[in-house]
């Protein structure tokens, strides 16, 4: 089954814990601190591989990386977990569902996308040790790993891209043109999934994409619709295949309807045309059909797939066409997400004040051990996040109460 769009979640493992512990063995009875840090959590990759030509492939729907493991005493960190990559066609490009923003574009064969980052280990009491501290009770507790739910989409890369209407013969032109072999009958509709195929030439080589036909009405959701059109969405090249037999000016005019009520930057590509099936007319009239789509305003090359001719002009033509074509951009890199530190501090009541800080909450939510130990460690961290001149923006005195979380203090002003 061929698949080209696919909902998964994604979910990073958890950062370990670090751990409180203090060195011990017989007769040194007050041994220093020696909690180890926990490890990292294992984090989720995608990567994209030509092994795979289908989202199809992809058997689950959660993925799951590793967790890290909590530290130890004696100072041994824990392991940190295992990362998950994930392979996925060539061409996916990576959303994030809830948001919808761009996340990754995976164009080239092995590049691979962090779609979620493993949690942070926490630190091992024995970080925390200072000449003034010198048996902290309290470590950090590992943060947990990102989750995230994504939306995949497969664009096929390929240089040139066909398009046509059912039975015209683009299957014929792709068996005939590479080593592909796709299914061809005479009914429409054959095609129900892309196929890709490579065009050897002397020095050079480009890839084709034959895609299932295109109705009039397609835009609307006749025949297959048009959703397979986002596979010659990043084509350099589109090849119109008609059918020489039947009305093949009126066709490219309904064809390219279409195709610019899909994308109308389509119409923009360059494009040529496969006069097709010539077989089934005699000289004079492939003349007169060339003739009269010369109006359109682009290359026409006369074949047929069944007897060969034209195909070698076909290929040449697509060759020159090609090296005169720039080679796309590639896609711009997604830009990082940026977390906005927010720092907001309310009075609850007389001289008591809660900061609403969910960094600094978070901080406060990971101490591992005895809070209150934690406390001298926490401040210069608050300090640090700059939360001295805001509460002295909103009138906090000596002596008043600030809560962050779950813990609370007296503020002493600095200097
Ligand atoms: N006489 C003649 N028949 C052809 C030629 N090219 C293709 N055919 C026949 O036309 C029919 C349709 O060919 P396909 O290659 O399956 O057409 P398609 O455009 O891929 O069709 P869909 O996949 O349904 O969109 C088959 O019976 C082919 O043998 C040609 O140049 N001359
Ligand atoms: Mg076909």
């Amino acid at each position: 089954m061929f698949r080209d769009t696919l909902e998964i979640t994604v979910a990073a493992g958890h950062g370990g814990d670090g751990v409180v512990s203090f060195f011990r063995e017989k007769y040194i009875p007050k041994g220093g601190p020696d909690g180890g840090d926990g490890g990292r959590g294992g984090s989720v990759y995608l990567k994209a591989g030509s092994g795979v030509d289908s989202l199809a492939k992809l058997s689950k729907r959660h993925y799951k990386a590793e967790r890290g493991q909590h530290g130890k005493g004696k100072g041994m960190a824990g392991r940190s977990g295992r990362d998950l990559v994930i392979e996925v066609p060539l061409g996916t490009r990576v959303f994030d569902a809830e948001t919808g923003e761009l996340i990754a574009d995976l164009v080239e064969e092995g590049q691979t996308a962090l779609v979620a980052r493993g949690g942070e280990g926490g630190l091992g009491n024995a970080h925390f040790a200072t000449a003034t501290r010198q048996a902290p009770r309290f470590a950090l507790g590992g943060l947990p790993g990102e989750k995230r739910k994504l939306r995949l989409e497969l664009r096929l890369i390929a240089d040139v891209g066909l398009v046509g209407y059912p039975n015209a013969g683009k299957s014929s032109l792709l068996a005939a043109l590479t080593h592909a072999r796709p299914k061809v009958a005479d009914y429409p509709f054959t095609t129900l999934s892309p196929n890709l195929g490579v065009v050897e030439g002397e020095l050079e080589r480009f890839t084709l994409a034959d895609i299932p036909g295109i109705i009039e009405g397609a835009s609307e959701g006749k025949g297959l619709g048009l959703d397979f059109l986002r596979h010659i969405s990043r084509t350099r090249l589109l090849l119109y295949v008609l059918d020489a037999s039947d009305d093949p000016t009126r066709a490219l005019g309904t064809l390219r309807d279409e195709v610019g009520a899909y994308d109308p930057e389509l119409l923009r590509r360059p494009s040529l045309v496969a006069l097709n099936k010539t077989d089934l007319l005699s000289e004079e009239e492939v003349a007169a059909r060339v003739h009269e789509l010369a109006a359109a305003g682009l290359p026409v090359v006369p074949t047929s797939a069944v007897t060969g001719t034209g195909l070698e002009e076909l290929k040449r033509t697509l060759f020159e066409l090609l090296a005169a074509t720039p080679q796309p951009a590639p896609p711009p890199a997604p830009k990082p997400r940026r977390e906005v530190p927010g720092l907001r501090v309310e009075e609850v009541e007389e001289g008591v004040f809660q900061v609403h800080a969910p960094e600094l909450e978070r901080l406060v939510g990971r101490i591992r051990g005895e809070l209150w130990d934690a406390a001298g460690w926490l401040q210069e961290e608050f300090r640090r996040a700059g939360l001295e001149p805001a509460l002295k923006a909103r009138g906090v005195r000596a002596g008043d109460t600030v809560r962050i979380g779950e813990l609370e203090f007296e503020y002493i002003p600095e200097g």
